[in-house]
């Protein structure tokens, strides 16, 4: 890797317990001030973040393992983003693409069309949420193939608007009275090795004839899915789930939509999750990674598909903004001259046999599982699969005090998700997962 020359010491260093004063102070003030709906997964306060750690406003440094929910791959004030964004900013920070367009949205379009899966032609729209792209997504597919029935897959995670509400599996907190939802929504079993033992042929299989059964192909417009799953619990499908799935929506005229808002850019070692598994999607969805940490979302996909809709019928004021695209191409320059892919596949390679040693001397680690720069450990009690969701939270709440910002996931509330900036530098990463091993270590000593 090339190296990164950081402006911040790249250093884990605690000089407050946590939170610290000041950040206990905010939390006052937020709490007289910011709607109780919103969480934080942390109680600390941000105030300066470079490469791999975050500093607080008590002056706290945190080794990152999180990357604010594998958003700042390329760091958080990586200096080309932050000088692409100003250059922008002083020229001007908006004029709105259906308004006055500009070149930095047709470059944005170009990149993905060449970076997504699939040498066919290919056309992109641009927003701000990973949920708006998986919201536009479902609107072309129903629009191309005048079909309305869309089937999302158990312990998805699409967004928080109406629409993918409903698209999103868990209730609690992303759906619990938040009804009515969005019609037409079908919810098929995924495959989860480590839990239902099925190859991906016959967990496939299972989700195909569940969706004949009682959708029918000739109704469904779109198949939605995460080549790995996020929220959900950095799930992996087996082999062949996701080329069956593919293989059966081409077959029956079905949009098959990859949802690749966690995944992409880089992140599991590959620029997109779907190519692990050689699959072409119909429609691809994008965010977080692909901005460095600037607000920008995309759909890319199918020219035929996309090119259906009336004109006025995608967009919005924000979408592609000249700031976000500005940040975008510079992320997309950074992740090249970095070779981030081949970034994320050397972290697996360093953390990924610390985590089989600690599973393997703990007894209370049922899988480690994920890709590149995305692996998750799932809790389970010993010797069993029954999930320990009161040990993964200790695991990380307990990593957080010595100063490790780690992240949780899973249905069940027992997954601990590893998602760092793809720039930290090998001891820091290391020192992180250390951590990480003693933490679970003592908590598990008997
Ligand atoms: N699709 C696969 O992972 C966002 C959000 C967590 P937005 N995931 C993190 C939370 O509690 O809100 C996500 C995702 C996948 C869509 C989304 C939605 O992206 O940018 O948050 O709208």
């Amino acid at each position: 890797m090339t190296s990164i020359d950081s402006r911040l010491p790249q250093l884990r260093n605690l000089v407050t317990e946590l939170p610290g004063p000041r950040s206990q102070a905010l939390t006052a003030r937020r709490k007289a001030a910011v709607a109780a709906g919103v969480g934080s997964s942390v109680p600390v306060y941000a105030a300066d973040a470079d490469g791999g750690v975050i500093v607080d406003v008590d002056g706290n440094s945190l080794i990152d393992l999180g990357s604010g929910i594998a958003v700042t791959s390329v760091g958080a004030s990586d200096p080309t983003v932050a000088e692409a964004v100003a250059e922008q900013a002083a020229r001007f920070t908006h004029t709105c693409f259906m308004v006055t367009p500009y070149e930095g949205y047709i470059r944005v379009a170009e990149e993905l069309a060449a970076l997504t899966p699939g040498d066919f032609d290919k056309r992109t729209v641009l927003f701000n949420s990973g949920a708006e792209a998986v919201e536009n997504a479902v609107k072309v597919a129903r629009l191309a193939t005048g079909r309305s029935a869309v089937a999302a897959f158990d312990h998805a995670y699409h967004g928080r608007t109406n629409l993918t509400m409903a698209l999103t599996a868990k209730a609690m907190p992303y759906k619990a009275n938040f009804g009515p939802f969005a019609p037409e929504i079908y919810r098929l079993p995924m495959s989860y090795p480590f839990r239902d033992g099925l190859t991906g042929e016959q967990a496939a299989q299972r989700a195909i004839s569940q969706l004949e059964v009682q959708i029918g192909a000739d109704s469904l417009a779109a198949l939605l899915i995460e080549p790995i799953q996020g929220e959900g619990g950095f799930i992996v499908p087996a082999p062949g789930f996701l080329a069956t799935l593919a293989e059966w929506a081409r077959a029956h005229g079905v949009v098959f939509i990859a949802d690749e808002v966690q995944t992409g850019f880089a992140r599991t070692g590959a620029w997109f999750a779907c190519e692990h598994e050689g699959i072409v999607p119909d429609l691809v969805t994008m965010a977080k990674g692909i901005a460095g940490g600037m607000p920008l979302s995309a759909v890319t996909g199918r020219a035929d598909l996309l090119d259906r809709v009336h004109a006025g019928g995608l967009g919005g004021t924000y979408g592609g903004n000249p700031v976000a695209c500005a940040a975008a191409l510079a992320s997309l320059e950074v992740m090249r001259a970095l070779d981030l892919p081949a970034r994320a596949r050397a972290i697996e390679a360093a953390v990924r046999p610390a985590l089989r040693e600690l599973a393997d001397a703990t007894g209370v680690i049922g899988d480690v599982r994920g890709r590149g720069a995305m692996l998750a450990l799932e809790f389970v009690r010993p010797g069993g699969s029954t999930p320990d969701p009161v040990l993964t939270k200790a695991v990380a709440a307990e990593s957080l005090s010595r100063g490790v910002v780690l992240l949780t996931c899973g249905t069940f509330g027992n997954v601990i998700r590893l998602l760092p900036p793809l720039v930290i530098g090998d001891e820091l990463l290391a020192e992180g997962i250390e951590v990480l091993a003693t933490v679970v270590r003592e908590l598990t000593a008997v």
